[in-house]
């Protein structure tokens, strides 16, 4: 299936929503909205909360309050539940309105705001699902210790691997989806977390026959705030991966699932 190449999304980000989700981003929170609105100036925000203590959730609301444009919207949720749970409460709020095109970004500065128009561009030119990728030729890394690149680097090759795809970068988190994607994907049986969050909504955009693209990024580790990486969200992503690639290889052997492109 390929959407056709209409425009769906506006040179200023018109039709966009970018959900960011946040736990203790105090700092980075003004700095990323404030560099989105100066590079998509017409794109929606929604800022994911989860009860963060340092305050995170009431200086979301104070930007919506003095934004003029009314383009930042806040969901708090009661407690933290992790990056995928925030995402998806995300999303079922976009879908409930009118945007065409649904990004994800961190708030610590990894994801350039910047470079946003490289997604939307490829959106705009037919894909139904773009990701940011550090792995291809133009992505980079900056800032980013030694071993969390080894981690990186080896959790795509064992994803690619595993799931027998050609993507680069399937564990990053700057992505756009168009609509259709998520409306079609059964959003309320994803269970993961983390990094691996990104590998499910992936492999389940590519088995329901959307087209995926790469697109390079510049990843920039956080200058402030802590990173919520965990042991706990690396083992979910082996085991996961591991499972979600031998159970399409039977399918595929019975007959029962497609090859993906
Ligand atoms: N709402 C919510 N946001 C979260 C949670 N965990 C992480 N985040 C946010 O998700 C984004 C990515 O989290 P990071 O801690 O930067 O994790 P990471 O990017 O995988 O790891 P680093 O590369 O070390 O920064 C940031 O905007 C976080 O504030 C959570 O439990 N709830
Ligand atoms: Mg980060």
């Amino acid at each position: 299936m390929t959407t056709e190449a209409t425009s769906v999304v506006g040179p200023s980000g018109e039709g966009a929503l970018v959900i960011i989700p946040t736990y203790n981003e105090l700092e980075n929170l003004p700095l990323i909205i404030g560099r989105l609105h100066a590079a998509m100036p017409a794109a929606h925000v929604l800022v994911v909360d989860d009860n963060s203590p340092d305050g995170t959730g009431p200086l979301a609301d104070q930007l919506a309050v003095d934004d003029s444009d009314k383009r930042i919207f806040v969901l708090h949720r009661t407690e933290k539940n992790g990056l995928g749970g925030a995402y998806l409460a995300g999303f079922e709020w976009g879908l409930a309105r009118e945007y065409t095109v649904f990004i994800e970004m961190d708030a610590d500065g990894s994801h350039a705001p910047e470079q946003l128009h490289r997604l939307l561009d490829r959106i705009n030119s037919g894909a139904d699902m773009v990701a940011g990728s550090r792995y291809i030729p133009g992505g980079s890394v900056v800032n980013w210790p030694w071993h969390r690149q080894f981690i990186s680097r080896g959790g795509n090759i064992y994803s690619r691997l595993a799931l027998g795809v050609k993507f680069h970068d399937i564990t990053g988190g700057y992505r756009a989806y168009r609509r259709a994607v998520l409306e079609k994907i059964d959003l309320g049986s994803v269970e993961s977390h983390g990094y691996c969050f990104q590998i499910d909504l992936a492999w389940r955009t590519m088995l329901a026959g959307f087209t995926v693209a790469e697109v390079p990024i510049t990843f920039t580790e956080r200058e402030y705030g802590e990173s919520k990486m965990s042991g706990g969200i690396f083992q979910e992503a082996f085991v996961k991966v591991g499972r979600w690639g031998m159970a399409h290889r039977v399918a595929r052997l019975q007959g029962r699932a497609a090859k993906i492109r």
